[in-house]
This record gives C-alpha cells, sequence and structure tokens, in this order.
C-alpha cells in the first residue's frame, strides 16, 4: 500500500498488510486525535495540516518505540557498526516511515475522519537537510538500507539548528536564509537526558545531549538508530553571574555553547569559522565514542583490548577523522592503556571512507587551532606523527613521501593521512575513483598499504527513490514481478528485462511517465509560476552547483540552441525543458555566477514568442530532497555530465536511472558502471576520457577551441556582448576568463570548451531518439531493470561483508 500522489490513493489487496484489519484504522484515527490534541491545543478538525502532522508522526513513534527498544537490545548483543558522518541529508520521514510500516492507507483513513488531506498533511513536513549534497545523502540512504537488511549499525551526527541554507533567487541572483527546520517541533527525534556525556575543550566544557531518530526498514520490524547530538551548557544557567548583574556574561557563555550546534557547515572562509567546524567535528566524535566505550565496559567490563571485536567505526570522509585520536586518548587517559595496546585496538577499529578525486580537497587543519581546542588530542596526534615517522624508517622510506604523508607537515594537520594511516580499509565510492585514489590521489598510500584499498560503488534506497517517489512506476513493477518483494529485492527487476518487446508493458511505462511529467509540471507551475508542456522532453540537471559538474557546459548548449532557433526560426527540434536545480556555497563567487547565468539564460529563452515550446528553461528553486522527489519521477535525460575523473561517484545518475531516465554523460565516476549494466546503446556517452585528459590539457588552448567549433564563439560572448546582463556584477566577465584566460584562474581547467562539441552532438542525438516513444521508452525500461546493482542495498551487504563482518541481527 503506498501513497501514490495527491489525488490517487490505491491499495493493492494482493499484499497482506503487516499489521491487519479495521482495528489498525480506528486504532490508528483514536491516537491520531490523541496526539494531534496534546500538540495543537484543539481538535483535528481545526488544526493546521502541520499540526496533524506532528500528531501523525507523534502517533508513528508511539507505534515503533517498543520494536525500538527491542531492536537496540538485540543490536547490543553482539558486534555493532557505527556509521560517524557530519551530515544526513534525511529528507521528509512521515511517509517513510508510513510506508515501511505499511500504514499509509489507514493514515490516509486517519487524517479524512478529521476532514483534513493526507497530501496537505505530507506536504507540510519540512525537510531535515542535515547535509550538503551527496555526501548526506548517501548517509541517508545508507541508515534506510542497514535497517531494512537488519543490520546492527547506528548512524552519529549532529543536530544542526539550521539545516542547508534555504536559497530565494532575486533577479536571478542566490540569496542565502536560515533554515529553522525543527522550529516548530519535531516528533521524529527523542531527546536521551540521562545518555548525555561532558566533552571537554580547553577553553570550554559542554554537555553533549543526544536526540535519537528511530530509522524503520521496509517490511521488517527492526527499527535502527541514528543519534544526533545538541551541545548544552554544563549548567542551565550561570545563576552566580546572573545574580552578580553578569547576567549578559550569562547569556554570552549559553551562546558560545548553542553556536556549537547552530549551523551545518559555518563559513570556514575565516579563521574563526575553522576553529567552529573543528570544534563540530572533535564534539560529536568525542561524545559518541564515549557512549560506545561506556556501553562496553558495562557489557564486557574495564579491559577494552576487546573493543574492536564488537565495535567497528566507518568514517564518512574526513569529518570525523578526529575520532582516531580520541578514542586514543580515551583509551590511554581514561581507561590506562599502554599506547601499543591502544594502537592496536583504534587501528582495528576504524575504516575510511574518501569521496574526492581531487588531492587539495583533502582537510588540513591548521596546528595552532588544535593547540586552542585540544592540548591533549595534539599531544596524541604528535605521538601518532613520531611514531609514524619511525614506522617509515622501518620500512626503508626515506625520500620525500614520509614528509608528504605525515600527519603532521607545515604547520598543518593532514585528517585524510591519518585516516589512512590509521584504518584498516580505504575505499572510494565507484570502481573508477577507487582506481585513480590508488594511482594518484592516494597513490602513497596504496603502495605501502596496498592491502588497505577497496571498491565500495554507492548505491541509493529504492524505496525513497523509486518505491515511494514514484507511485505509478512502482504499481507496474509490483504488477511485473508479482508481488513488491523488489522493494527490498531491486535484482528481481533484472529479469524482466526480456520483456522489452512487449507492447502492452512499454505502453503503460509511455503513461506512467506521461503522467508523472504532468505531476511535475503542474508542481512547478503552482510554485514558480512557469507553464511548461509536459509532451516536451524533461533533461534535468539537479546536484550541487560545482565548476566540475559542468552546468555551464548545459547552460552553453541552452544558449546554442536558441541563438540556432533565432537563425531559422522555422527550426524543427524536440521540444525540450532543460531543468536546474542548485544551490551554490555562498563563498563560492564562480558557482553564483553561473546561478546568476542560467536564470538570465531562462529569462532571454522563456520570454521569446518566437521560441515557443522548443525550449525552456526551468530553474528549481531551493532544490532539496523533496524537490528531487518530485522531478526525478518526470525526467527523461538525466544530465551527468562531470569532467572525467572529478566526479567520485554521482548517486543521483542511480536515482534517474531507477525512474526510467537516459543518462547523458561522461565516463565518469558510476556513470562508468551505470553504462556498463545498461549497455552503450542505451545511454548517451560522450567526452573526453580520464585516462586521455592529460595528454589533451597538455595542448588545450581553449580560444582556438571555441573558435575552431561552430556557434561556440557567439554563445561565450553573448556573456559579455550585452545579450545577457549580470546586472553590473562583472559575474559574467568572471566566466568567460575563468575560460580563455591563462593562467591557474582560467585556462578553463574542466574542459568545458573542449567537450562541447562531442556534447552537443551526444544531446542532439538524444532528443532526436527522443521522438521515437515506443524505442525511447523501451531504452527506459531496460534502464529500470538494470538499476538493481545500484541499489544502496547491494552497496551495504559488500560493506557488511567484506569490512564491517557484521550479520543481520537474530529476531
Ligand atoms: C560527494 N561528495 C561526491 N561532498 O562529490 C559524489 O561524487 C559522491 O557520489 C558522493 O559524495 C557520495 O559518495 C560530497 O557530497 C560534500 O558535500 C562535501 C561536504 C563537506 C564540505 C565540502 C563538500
Amino acid at each position: 500500500v503506498r501513497w501514490a500522489g495527491p489525488t490517487t490513493v490505491e491499495s493493492r489487496a494482493s499484499l497482506p498488510p503487516l499489521i491487519q484489519g479495521e482495528n489498525v484504522t480506528s486504532d490508528l484515527t483514536s491516537s491520531l486525535g490523541s496526539f494531534t490534541r496534546a500538540v495543537a491545543g484543539r481538535s483535528p478538525e481545526s488544526s493546521t495540516p502541520l499540526e496533524v502532522w506532528a500528531g501523525l508522526s507523534a502517533t508513528i513513534v508511539d507505534r515503533i518505540a517498543e520494536d525500538w527498544e527491542q531492536s537496540a537490545l538485540r543490536a547490543s548483543a553482539g558486534r555493532q557498526q557505527h556509521y560517524f558522518s557530519a551530515e544526513f541529508l534525511m529528507g521528509r520521514a512521515l511517509l517513510n516511515n508510513l510506508t515501511n510500516l505499511n500504514l499509509v492507507d489507514d493514515a490516509k483513513k486517519a487524517v479524512e475522519a478529521y476532514g483534513q488531506n493526507l497530501s496537505d498533511v505530507l506536504e507540510a513536513e519540512r525537510d531535515a537537510a542535515l547535509g550538503n549534497g551527496g555526501l548526506g545523502r548517501l548517509a541517508a540512504c545508507f541508515l534506510d538500507s542497514c535497517a531494512t537488511l537488519d543490520l546492527p549499525v547506528t548512524g552519529y551526527g549532529i543536530l544542526y539548528r539550521y539545516g542547508l541554507f534555504k536559497q530565494s533567487f532575486e533577479n536571478g541572483f542566490q540569496h542565502e536564509h536560515p533554515d529553522p527546520w525543527m522550529e516548530e517541533g519535531y516528533p521524529f527525534v527523542v531527546r536521551r537526558e540521562e545518555q548525555s556525556r561532558y566533552v571537554k575543550f580547553d577553553d570550554m566544557d559542554v554537555r553533549a545531549v543526544p536526540y535519537d531518530m528511530p530509522i524503520t526498514g521496509y517490511g521488517t520490524n527492526n527499527v535502527g538508530t541514528l543519534r544526533l547530538w545538541k551541545s548544552e551548557p554544563m549548567e542551565e544557567f550561570d545563576y552566580d553571574a546572573f545574580n552578580s548583574q553578569r547576567f549578559t556574561d550569562a547569556i554570552v557563555e549559553r551562546e558560545r555553547v548553542a553556536d556549537l550546534c547552530r549551523v551545518l557547515y559555518p563559513n570556514d572562509t575565516t579563521y574563526e569559522g575553522k576553529v567552529l567546524r573543528v570544534r563540530q567535528q572533535y564534539f560529536f566524535v568525542s561524545a559518541s565514542l564515549q557512549a560506545m566505550v561506556d556501553a562496553y565496559v558495562e557489557k564486557h567490563g574495564d579491559d577494552l583490548t576487546g573493543f574492536a571485536e564488537y565495535n567497528c567505526i566507518q568514517l564518512n570522509d574526513t569529518h570525523p577523522v578526529l575520532a582516531i585520536p580520541e578514542l586514543m586518548r580515551i583509551l590511554l587517559d581514561d581507561h590506562g592503556m599502554t599506547w601499543e595496546d591502544a594502537w592496536e585496538v583504534t587501528t582495528r577499529t576504524f575504516a575510511y571512507t574518501n569521496h574526492t578525486t581531487l588531492a587539495e580537497a583533502l582537510e588540513t587543519w591548521e596546528y595552532s587551532i588544535f593547540q586552542q581546542l585540544f592540548g591533549r588530542v595534539l599531544e596524541i596526534v604528535a605521538e601518532i606523527d613520531r611514531r609514524f615517522r619511525i614506522d617509515m624508517a622501518q620500512r626503508g622510506i626515506a625520500d620525500h613521501r614520509v614528509d608528504y604523508l605525515a600527519p603532521i607537515s607545515n604547520g598543518r594537520i593532514h585528517m585524510a593521512w591519518i585516516a589512512c594511516y590509521a584504518s584498516f580499509s580505504i575505499n572510494g565510492v565507484a570502481a573508477i575513483h577507487t582506481n585513480i585514489l590508488k594511482k594518484d590521489t592516494l597513490q602513497d598510500w596504496y603502495q605501502i598499504w596496498p592491502e588497505k584499498f577497496n571498491n565500495k560503488t554507492n548505491g541509493v534506497t529504492p524505496r525513497r527513490w523509486l518505491n515511494q517517489c514514484n507511485p505509478r512506476l512502482a504499481r507496474l513493477l509490483d504488477k511485473q514481478v508479482g508481488s513488491d518483494a523488489w522493494v527490498s529485492d531491486l535484482d528481481l527487476l533484472k529479469p524482466l528485462a526480456k520483456k522489452v518487446k512487449g507492447k502492452r508493458l512499454i505502453n503503460e511505462l509511455i503513461k506512467v511517465k506521461k503522467a508523472n511529467k504532468q505531476d511535475f509540471a503542474d508542481w512547478i507551475e503552482k510554485r514558480q509560476g512557469i507553464t511548461i508542456n509536459p509532451d516536451a522532453a524533461f533533461d534535468v540537471q539537479i546536484k550541487r552547483l560545482h565548476e566540475y559538474k559542468r552546468q555551464l557546459l548545459n547552460a552553453f548548449y541552452v544558449l546554442d540552441r536558441y541563438f540556432q532557433i533565432k537563425d531559422d526560426p522555422s527550426l524543427d527540434v524536440t521540444p525540450s525543458v532543460a531543468i536546474f536545480g542548485a544551490k551554490a556555497a555562498p563563498g563560492y563567487f564562480r558557482a553564483k555566477a553561473i546561478i546568476k547565468l542560467i536564470n538570465e539564460i531562462a529569462e532571454l529563452v522563456n520570454n521569446d514568442p518566437e521560441i515557443g515550446d522548443r525550449l525552456k528553461v526551468v530553474f528549481i528553486e531551493n532544490y532539496n530532497v523533496s524537490p528531487a522527489e518530485k522531478v526525478i519521477p518526470a525526467a527523461d535525460i538525466s544530465e551527468q555530465i562531470s569532467t572525467a575523473g572529478k566526479e567520485a561517484s554521482g548517486t543521483g545518475n542511480m536515482k534517474f536511472m531507477m525512474n526510467g531516465a537516459l543518462t547523458l554523460g561522461t565516463l565518469d565516476g558510476a556513470n562508468v558502471e551505470i553504462v556498463d549494466a545498461v549497455g552503450e546503446n542505451n545511454a548517451y556517452i560522450f567526452g573526453a576520457k580520464e585516462e586521455e585528459l592529460p595528454e589533451l590539457m597538455a595542448s588545450y588552448d581553449p580560444y582556438a577551441t571555441m573558435e575552431a567549433t561552430p556557434g561556440l564563439t557567439r554563445v561565450v560572448n553573448a556573456l559579455t556582448d550585452g545579450t545577457l546582463n549580470d546586472g553590473g556584477s562583472g559575474m559574467f566577465a568572471d566566466i568567460r576568463r575563468s575560460l580563455l584566460e591563462s593562467g591557474p584562474d582560467g585556462s578553463d581547467v574542466y574542459y568545458v570548451l573542449g567537450d562541447f562539441a562531442s556534447y552537443r552532438e551526444a544531446r542532439d542525438r538524444a532528443l532526436e531518439d527522443y521522438r521515437d516513444e515506443v524505442e525511447w521508452a523501451r531504452k527506459c525500461w531496460l534502464n529500470i531493470c538494470a538499476s538493481g546493482r545500484f541499489s544502496s542495498d547491494r552497496t551495504i551487504r559488500d560493506y557488511a561483508n567484506e569490512v564491517w563482518h557484521i550479520e543481520p541481527i537474530e529476531k
């Protein structure tokens, strides 16, 4: 039984509900009434949709409470996995939980019993946007898979008061606003006061209070936990200061503590910003480790030599790497272990995931930050550094590598090097990425410790990214599979590929996509007042705005097509809508320039009557998890066009594939494996390959390339010849410089102009192919059927078997 969008909710009688009978509905209705009255202080009938959301959410937590408790008990009996991440980009929780518990239909009836509407209630929920992009969303998909697979895994992070900024466009420029996502109450986190821990810095002590979020799985009563830590003052209030008229001191101190968790990735362009970020990192890993060690001691006694037999920690990038010296500190100082024993435990506990190929993107911190915040942790890092150098000497390594790989060098602490040295496993997130790590980014580590390296290609959860967001397709798959078993075993779609010749099936798929596109067109019209033609090809690029992701290449194509139609007003092209969604980091000037550029192109193209339906540009404002759930099911073309070698994996590419959109992409990240799974004929691949680029770049002349590519000079000139207006900001001239000027800030380092011709050819070809509705839909079907490899269930099974060595819990 799944949510089928605003107008139709259908239950499938063929699926036995987990909990059966009319009693469920009437129970749910009465609890919903009680919880809503408690939250809203008025009748459910006169409550707002947000209040009913809070009431229904509380009802769900009430229902799973005992399963949650039992799951935690069972997990603590054996070996456990802990996922440390500074980001969890969870999105909305209510529909996910209702679906997992098979309560969608009952919830609908319960809500309607009070004259309310489930769709409005679900839409009232705010996204929990405690992450920036792919890395944070991956963590959320992983928790979903762990719960569904009954694996004893707990996530640990920070309860940010403000999630990722809210984006608005003012005159086409990005503006950022705070996102107070839980200010109106959030029933899906439970404060566990009694589990608080103290975290000590040299300049302040804080109390860490855990807020636990239940993570339900699909078709199981196992409930996992995401533990998010909040910083609070050691004492509720400094009454002495307050009473002695120093009340501002008392308040300032409280604010300083609250600052710690106030916002996701505070701007770290200033020194103070960096200090705050390191403080956040230490705060959450220290509190998490203390809780883990205490739990171990309670079960197994004070001898911690067996800690790594029962606990393993996956470090999601370098942000939680301070956990390494912090575990050493706890073992040495609080439990009196020797260095050798403590190091043995530590190096058997940690596994590290890298998410970037760019060596310059690996985190390093000024030595002075550590001095200011935690002298003892610094001492431990220095000892790791000293012993690392001895270790290297014993291995006969005495060249430049020693200094390069050392935890401390040039007055900085190298978080990735600490991770590589202390972890028993180092993994990349797609095959090509792991290979680049081995031959390039982490090559010296690979030469010395090849056995640590392994690949874990990313995946996404088919629950949220297919079953929930695309109920029409989900029902079609139910029919083809004969049950909903595919929702937790996506490989069941594989044999359906042979049905690709079936006319009825393909027609049904076409109908599903059409209806989804109509829904999206209605949604965007209502949200942003833009009218689009649902029969046009929807070409979608949604991801963080970054130069390497090359939204600019996409924008140039649009501009080029616009000029082509202007040249020949009768030009017969496949009508298409270029859909963008992206946030730029607040301090990333050029990324913001590209946003302004896309908005200007939209102005130009959308308001030109001569263009009509042939070309439209939509920029989804404030792109987030929930808007992604609207646009992905409606997409025809999935833009994955990063410069080869730069995108570690990508995960949006997988979501599109699952929903029957065809990849238009470079051979980068997981695109390589997607093409491998679906076959070259069912994707549109273009551009320079990773192995070709070094040589191409060595002799690359962007200016000459531009001039030699028909139409391209006109496009680049449009940046500065008055065609497009950057409001006097100088932004568009900066973009032009980045392409054509020589020097490190120019030179078109992402090869936008170099790949333009090949990109245009591939996109033109895709749009041409789109005209054959049936052939196109067949390709879509093959993509859907081949997407099993990209379920995060597969990824998590691989981690569980090859790195974590954990088993599903016995029930
Ligand atoms: C992303 N990294 C990769 N980092 O870019 C993407 O290819 C990959 O699919 C994904 O991780 C999951 O493995 C990413 O999202 C960040 O958001 C950083 C967070 C910290 C600040 C800098 C960006």
